[in-house]
């Protein structure tokens, strides 16, 4: 059926998995092949060059019109230039990693695929990775196997790199996912979302009643909380780790201040971050949130053009660190022998009414700093402890789900709650 993912190293569909690791073993440099994957005649290669204005305005315009819709293409994400630059140069980031294709003729940019460095922690297994996204071929050229072209060209330049490994997340369902992750919505601005499809008015509900409903309070509801500065970076990378060890699947990107500097730092336009900092204990940080910027175009609206999406991005309180870590968790004492049960499915953290009402006021409070920088939608989705306030602070369920992939690993599915990893 799968053409092309029946000759990847990834589960098959309902294969049983007895232990975690590998499917095909690493090889050394000189046995990866050293030329790049053929394209179609009139077509190049093009490493795009991220600092040029120019080729980023191509690559913004390629996605703008050719990424991901949602299943009735009303709407189309269009992620900023300046959130392509964060995404796309975190510490470490390669150039050869961001594949572009041309026609020749033209030097016309028609397709796209990216990879950035991330180690990634899964279950008991610490692996160097490489998160891919952003892939996209021009609608025009759909359906000529090019996507297959794409990924083994970077597949090749990533195995060059002595690195086997890669995560990435989709709408589409592919062999095969490691996790699926409900999107979750909560309506800021409801007469917009409503005009614009995105949203709808209940049965019988006034649009006053709506607004009404999805009101939030005018002050963040966390006492003390503040935008993140530099000063708070190991103090938030020391909560950081701590707390997404809770979690199966999740990146060990907390283990450079570098890295917490590059991805929560506030970026004027691109990413947001609050923390409070700790009363008694200078430089110690108790909480902190952060949201980024992924506003969707109206595909074919007479008024409204897009809608302004704030995205939860990583969290962490201090009243989470009492839950268990994962390890902990991962394996069941078999009842009979006592011995730890290795088919058993994994387990999920007890819900603690302490880190519910924390993630509570935290989550409701970024929900205030969403609405004050203009945001229509605050979306997340059912991972992570994402459980715990979704339905107090009234976000719905959406009609996506994101699946998480790994190539070249083989384990036990992961509970969507055990998911602790976010994509852009
Ligand atoms: S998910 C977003 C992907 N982009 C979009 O949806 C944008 C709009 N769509 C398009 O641009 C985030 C095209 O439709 C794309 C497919 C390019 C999606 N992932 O060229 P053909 C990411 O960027 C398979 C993987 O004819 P097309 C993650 C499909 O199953 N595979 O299709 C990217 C079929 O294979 P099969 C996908 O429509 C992860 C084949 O492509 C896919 O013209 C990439 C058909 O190709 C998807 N989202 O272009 C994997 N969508 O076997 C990375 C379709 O079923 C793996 N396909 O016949 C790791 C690599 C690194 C390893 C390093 C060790
Ligand atoms: C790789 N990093 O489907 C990214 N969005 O629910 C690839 N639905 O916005 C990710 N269809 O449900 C690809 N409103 C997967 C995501 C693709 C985009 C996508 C969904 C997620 C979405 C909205 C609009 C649906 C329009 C019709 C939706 C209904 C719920 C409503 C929300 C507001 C509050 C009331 C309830």
């Amino acid at each position: 059926e799968h053409k092309f993912w029946s000759t990847q190293p990834v589960p098959k569909h309902g294969e049983a998995i007895l232990e975690d690791g590998p499917i095909k073993p690493n090889v050394s440099r000189d046995q990866v092949r050293q030329d790049p994957i053929p394209l179609a005649p009139g077509f190049e290669w093009a490493e795009l060059e991220l600092g040029d204005e120019a080729c980023m305005k191509e690559l913004y315009e390629l996605l703008t019109f050719n990424y991901v819709e949602d299943d009735d293409a009303m709407f189309r994400f269009n992620y900023s230039s300046a959130f392509l630059q964060w995404a796309l140069q975190p510490p470490g980031w390669k150039k050869q990693w961001n594949i572009g294709v041309r026609v020749a003729a033209s030097g016309r940019l028609v397709a796209f695929i990216s990879g950035i460095p991330v180690t990634l922690k899964i279950r008991n297994h610490v692996t160097d990775t490489v998160e891919i996204n952003f892939m996209c071929v021009h609608k025009k050229l759909r359906n000529k196997r090019l996507a297959p072209i794409l990924i083994k060209e970077i597949t090749r330049r990533v195995n060059l790199e002595g690195i086997f490994q890669a995560v990435y997340t989709a709408g589409a369902f592919l062999p095969t996912p490691l996790a699926t992750c409900r999107y979750y919505h909560r309506s800021l601005s409801p007469k917009k979302l409503v005009e614009t499809g995105f949203s709808y008015l209940p049965p019988n509900w006034t649009m006053a009643r709506l607004a009404k409903a999805c009101s939030v309070p005018t002050e963040p509801t966390l006492p003390g909380l503040r935008p993140m500065t530099v000063a708070d970076v190991p103090g938030v990378r020391a909560l950081l780790n701590a707390f997404l060890d809770r979690h199966c699947l999740f990146t060990a990107l907390w283990h450079s201040d570098e890295e917490v500097q590059h991805w929560l730092m506030p970026v004027d336009g691109v990413i947001w971050s609050y923390v409070v900092e700790s009363p008694t204990t200078p430089g110690q940080i108790d909480d902190v949130v952060s949201f980024y910027n992924l506003p969707s175009s109206v595909i074919n609206h007479p008024v409204h053009k897009t809608i302004n999406a704030a995205y939860l991005f990583y969290y962490a309180t201090r009243a989470g660190l009492d839950t268990p870590p994962a390890a902990e968790l991962t394996t069941t004492p078999s009842a009979a022998t006592g011995e730890s049960d290795a088919s058993a499915p994994p387990q999920s953290q007890p819900d603690d009414p302490k880190l519910k009402m924390a993630l509570t006021k935290l989550i409701e409070s970024a929900l205030t700093l969403a609405k004050r920088n203009d945001f229509d939608v605050f979306n997340c989705l059912a991972m992570n402890f994402n459980h715990l306030f979704i339905d107090d602070l009234r976000f719905k369920p959406g009609d996506g789900y994101l699946k998480f992939y790994m190539y070249n690993w083989r384990c036990q599915p992961v509970d969507h709650k055990q998911v602790g990893l976010v994509m852009l």
